[in-house]
């Protein structure tokens, strides 16, 4: 496997050609010189294809097609050139546990219980001895991500139909053979369109069990959980095999497949990416990203750096010899990881951002900076529950207030959790819409862009940005920063993560401080003391000591 890739996406929030206020295709295009620089060898495109965009595009009606908000195939064949012109690849979003309510499949599958590809999609009756439309009439008792049940009364034929998002995102039943057929047809078809490969939405959910059980009761809560019945179903591998026999084996490009997996275990990521079994090249798991929630996502509390370390030294361990993990802190699903695990305030901003990074990109994985990540973009200012757009942030909002919560608190909840933090316009100039749109963007613009953009940070020589083409560069040339064993040290330290990589006699030291307390280095760790920095955070800085951990101090050393 090609190491060291990076992926950023929200083609929505990116760069706007046209004016609409909508980030769009040529937008992408004018800023491939930007992912150039920075050194980025994967682009990760979130769903651009047609959509009524309930969720973000994650609700496709036509595979097959651009939506007209972001361009035309033709526009994606020319970014998809200009980009490989550049050595970067393109990696689509495959959306496929689900379509649109709007998808011609699922206008088919809906019209009548007898239609061909009624099969196509999970319709059940009412629970028995219930009237159908009654609360707890539900074929199971799940709770959708997206708030509320995870069936919807279909008026036509009196069934329900399973969506575990949102309700105008029906599952498609992968037992089904032709839905599968369909599925990989589609696939193919952009892979000889030229693409380098998928990541594909929440694919640990394809299966499930045919009988759908009810889930475990959610405390405070109608609902069950139903990941019981709905993630790593009982036919998982043998599809996601099949999937590989039928689309990419047998292909000359080096094709990249990244399966999202929420709920992963380090044993089934290790199945899943286990080259023997032919299956996908990396997991993308949720474990650390969960770890400062608590009942739900909108329970926020801090981060322990020790559960981090516990999390982060499990799956390196679990996947040292076999499989491959994604390493992230950003994307399209999470508030900023500056504002969430470092400070956003601006005595520590820079220096916290690149703290975070150095600390990520030291790992064994593939490292994926998310757009704006690489300036130290942080969580909006929120004034109103207006100003939000998602779908998930909405509905449990409507939720929340149906059931008497008071309004301020709820707004208070989704400042810090809400998934817009991620999806406000990228902030490239100091200019009234931080140089994405020269019409409405779509979406409120950070304020702080007036100080946190790219331009102010492209020839600053110890900007956010510059320490994420770095560590890129490290990336690149370092086999042992790519493939070294990991050793994590100080596990039970609050606040100084450090651990060393090691290949062919050959050791990197990586110690971060996660916190504003200096430490003192020289007790803590003497073999860090007077050895090569291979990269640092804050060695231009007069201050700098190396026999101290300043705050937020993050630097990589070679071992003599
Ligand atoms: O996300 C999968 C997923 O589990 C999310 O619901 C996640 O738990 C949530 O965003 C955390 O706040 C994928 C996509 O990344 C997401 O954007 C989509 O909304 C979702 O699938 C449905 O397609």
């Amino acid at each position: 496997m090609d190491l060291g890739r990076r992926l950023p996406g929200v083609p929505r929030s990116f760069a706007d050609s046209d004016g609409d206020g909508i980030g769009d295709l040529e937008g992408i295009r004018g800023k491939l010189d930007h992912l150039a620089d920075l050194g980025v060898d994967v682009v990760w495109l979130s769903p651009v294809y047609r959509s009524p965009q309930d969720d973000n595009g994650y609700d496709i009606s036509d595979y097959q097609d651009i939506d007209p908000a972001f361009g035309t195939l033709d526009q994606f064949d020319a970014l998809l050139a200009d980009a490989h012109a550049r050595g970067i690849k393109i990696v689509m979003d495959l959306v496929v546990n689900h379509t649109s309510d709007e998808h011609p499949w699922f206008v088919e599958s809906r019209s009548s219980t007898v239609s061909p590809k009624r099969d196509w999609y999970w319709w059940r009756d009412a629970r028995e001895g219930m009237d159908a439309g009654t609360p707890g009439a539900e074929p199971t008792n799940w709770q959708s991500f997206f708030s509320g049940p995870c069936w919807e009364l279909d008026e036509t034929t009196g069934q329900y139909y399973l969506h575990l998002f949102s309700r105008r995102q029906p599952d498609l039943n992968w037992e089904n053979a032709q839905v599968r057929r369909a599925v990989y047809e589609m696939m193919r078809w952009w892979l000889d369109r030229g693409v380098d490969g998928f990541r594909m939405d929440v694919i640990n959910m394809i299966s499930k069990q045919p009988d759908l059980p009810d889930g475990p009761p959610i405390p405070g809560t109608p609902y069950g959980d139903g990941s019981v019945a709905t993630f790593f179903g009982p036919r998982l591998h043998e599809f996601l095999a099949e999937m590989h026999r039928e689309v990419f084996a047998g292909r000359d490009a080096d094709l990249i497949t990244v399966g999202e997996m929420p709920g992963a275990t380090v044993e089934q990521a290790r199945l899943v990416t286990d080259p023997a079994r032919a299956e996908l090249d990396m997991v993308f798991q949720f474990e650390h990203v969960q770890l400062d929630q608590g009942a739900s996502k909108w329970d926020h509390r801090p981060l322990r750096l020790t559960d981090l370390k516990a999390s982060f030294g499990r799956w390196q361990a679990g996947l040292a010899d076999v499989g491959w993990n994604s390493l992230y802190w950003d994307n399209h699903d999470q508030p900023r990881a500056v504002s969430r695990f470092g400070d956003d305030s601006p005595a520590y901003r820079r220096d916290s951002a690149t703290c975070l990074a150095t600390l990520l990109h030291g790992h064994r994985g593939t490292p994926y900076v998310y757009q704006g990540e690489e300036i130290g973009m942080a969580n909006s200012t929120w004034s109103s529950v207006r100003d939000f757009r998602d779908i998930e942030t909405l509905n449990h909002v409507a939720e929340a207030t149906a059931l008497g919560a008071d309004p301020e608190e709820v707004l208070a909840t989704l400042r810090p959790a809400s998934r817009d933090n991620a999806r406000t316009p990228v902030q490239w100039d100091a200019t009234e819409h931080a140089g994405f749109t020269t019409g409405t963007p779509w979406i409120g613009v950070n304020p702080d862009h007036v100080e946190w953009n790219v331009a102010a940070q492209r020839e600053d020589p110890h900007s956010v940005l510059a320490h994420h083409r770095a560590l890129i560069a490290l990336r690149h040339a370092d086999r042992t920063v790519q493939l070294g064993d990991f050793t994590m040290l100080l596990p039970d330290h609050e606040d100084v993560y450090a651990f060393t990589r090691s290949l062919d006699g050959d050791t990197l030291l990586v110690v971060c401080n996660v916190s504003a307390t200096p430490y003192p280095l020289a007790e803590l760790l003497p073999e860090a003391v007077g050895d090569e920095l291979v990269l640092g955070n804050r060695d231009h800085l007069p201050d700098h000591d190396d026999a101290v951990l300043g705050p937020w101090d993050a630097r990589i050393l070679r071992l003599r």
